[in-house]
Formats: C-alpha cells, sequence, structure tokens
C-alpha cells in the first residue's frame, strides 16, 4: 500500500495490522520523501492552531526522524513500551510538532488529535512528557540532558543483555550545553557502541546564528577528541541518513555521531534560516502560503 492521505496511512506503520507489529523497513526514498512532506505539513498546521510552537527547529529534523522511524527504527506503535524496541530520544524537547506528528503517523495515537497541541488537557503539550504521550522516550525540554539519559538507557540495555540499539537527537546550539560534554566523555569512557547521537546542524539557535552566540566550531573534530566516530552528512538527504545509521551500527567500542548538515525552517521559503520561527507560530495567512509550498 503506498503513502497516501489519511488516517495513520504510512505503508510501513502497524497501525489496524496486528500481525506486523515490528515497524518494517519496505519504505522506498520516494514514499519516505512523501512522508517528510506530510509531517512538514502537519508541524504548520499545529504550531498554527496553537498560535506558539517551535517550527524551525521541528523542520529542520524532519528527514532524520523520518529515515529512523519509517525505516531504520525498530519500534513496535501499537506496544511502545516493547522492552526490545529501539530507543529515540528527542533530546532538543522543542522539537515537540515533529515528534508527535511522527508517532501519528506510525499509529501511536490518532492522526486528529495533533491539532490539540498545547491546548489545555492535551497530552501533546509544548515540551514532551513522557508520562503522558505514546511513544515518548523523555520528558525534555530543558536542553543538554538527552545525551546523558540515553547513555543511561544505552548502559541499561548492556547490563540487561538487550539488543537495542538508542539514537538521540541534539540541537547544535543546545551543544553549547556544557553537560552535552559530560555525556560526550562518559559515552567514549564506558564505550557506549549501542548509542548513536544525531546533531541537527542547522547553525542556529534562539537567538541566531551560533557562530555569533557561541561558536561551536570546528564541531566534527570536538566530538572526534572525545572519543567518538564522526560522520557527517546533508541532513536532508534521506539516503544519506540511512547509509549513516547503518555505518554507526557496524561501529564497536565507541560511540558514533552522526553530524546532519541541516537549515532551520526547511521546505517553507519564509522560514528557511530565518531565527523568527525558531519559537514563533506561524499566522493564518502564513499557514496558508506554507501549506502551498509543501503541497
Ligand atoms: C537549559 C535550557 N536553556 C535554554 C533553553 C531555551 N531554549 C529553547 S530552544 C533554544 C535554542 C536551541 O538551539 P538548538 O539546539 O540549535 O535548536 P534548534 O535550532 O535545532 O531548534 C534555547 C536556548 C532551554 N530550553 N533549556
Amino acid at each position: 500500500m503506498p503513502l497516501s492521505e489519511g488516517k495513520n496511512s504510512s505503508s510501513i506503520t502497524s497501525a489496524g495490522n496486528v500481525k506486523a507489529e515490528v515497524f518494517s523497513s519496505s519504505a522506498s526514498i520516494e514514499e519516505m520523501k512523501a512522508m517528510a512532506k506530510r509531517l512538514r505539513r502537519h508541524i504548520i498546521t499545529m504550531t498554527g492552531k496553537a498560535g506558539s510552537g517551535h517550527p524551525g527547529g521541528s523542520l529542520s529534523a524532519v528527514e532524520i526522524v523520518t529515515a529512523l522511524y519509517f525505516k531504520r527504527l525498530r519500534h513496535k506503535p501499537l506496544h511502545p513500551r516493547w522492552p526490545d524496541r529501539d530507543r529515540f530520544i528527542l533530546s532538543k524537547g522543542h522539537a515537540a510538532p515533529l515528534l508527535y506528528a511522527t508517532l501519528a503517523e506510525c499509529g501511536y495515537f490518532p492522526v486528529d488529535k495533533l491539532i490539540t497541541l498545547r491546548q489545555l488537557d492535551s497530552y501533546l503539550q509544548g515540551h514532551t512528557d513522557r508520562t503522558t504521550t505514546p511513544g515518548v522516550e523523555m520528558s525534555a525540554g530543558a536542553l543538554g540532558q538527552g545525551l546523558s539519559f540515553a547513555i543511561g538507557v544505552a548502559l541499561a540495555g548492556r547490563l540487561n543483555s538487550q539488543k537495542y540499539r538508542v539514537y538521540v537527537l541534539l540541537g547544535d546550539g543546545e551543544c553549547d550545553e556544557g553537560q552535552v560534554w559530560e555525556g560526550a566523555m562518559a559515552a567514549a569512557h564506558f564505550k557506549v557502541d549501542s548509542l548513536v547521537a544525531i546533531v541537527d546542524n542547522n547553525g542556529q539557535q534562539i537567538d541566531g546564528w551560533n557562530r555569533d552566540v557561541m561558536n561551536l566550531d570546528p564541531f566534527s573534530k570536538k566530538w572526534q577528541a572525545f572519543g567518538w566516530h564522526v560522520i557527517e552528512v546533508d541532513g536532508h538527504n534521506l539516503v544519506q541518513l540511512i547509509e549513516a545509521f547503518d555505518q554507526a551500527k557496524l561501529i564497536k567500542g565507541k560511540p558514533a555521531v552522526i553530524i546532519a548538515h541541516t537549515i532551520k525552517g526547511k521546505g517553507v521559503s519564509f522560514m528557511e534560516n530565518n531565527p523568527d520561527f525558531h519559537g514563533k507560530a506561524p499566522n493564518a495567512a502564513e499557514v496558508e502560503l506554507a501549506l502551498k509550498e509543501l503541497q
């Protein structure tokens, strides 16, 4: 069944098909591109309806999350706490609209819930809450903590002889936080090779360009110096992302980081590289324009 409009319509989702519980990886690149566009439309609609939220850093990470959830992550949308699932940890918790859209498309909860983003009593709050939202692994929003959390989850898997892999998505601005580098040191020290960090390297943070706020360069060399295997990709290229996940799996005795070069606001012309849309929702006219571009 091709990816098509409709509730939980992914060809790879198991929603509505209890026999195929483990997500398969049969989606084609074309199907995944269509899904990426669909996720972008959700992000625009959700934040527009809420009148608040973080579209820029959600849009930049769409392909990263698509490649994981629809190709490489082993998970069961109908059984969110399946003990052997691969873990996806969203450390940059403000990109919650992207994660919610993805989880809904996978079948963790109905797609029509997405428009309840940030409403009182909704389980789709502005930042993630693992106690209320099916499929969310970590309550996040305070930046800098996800890598440490992910190391703990990976080490627990090792202690329990479980085979799951742990993926954690960080923002590049988030890497200004000292705790990220404490985590980086610990992961290498403990040889956490079931761990993959992905940095959404869109070059911007809340107040503008990283190079003006707090320069991170030489970014790749920093990770190498901390003992990580570094892979750099075009973060909007699904093929490169999938290959990077596969390469990371082969690395033994050290953690891997994928530095994904992306564009903040990707896919919507007036949002691209525009820090105004870091934490500002599109108004009604902007929603209309954006959705037209994303047809
Ligand atoms: C500990 C902490 N300090 C400050 C903030 C406020 N804040 C929210 S998003 C953000 C910028 C993050 O930049 P980046 O990680 O690059 O995210 P992206 O550009 O991908 O959205 C900041 C400073 C926060 N959420 N947590």
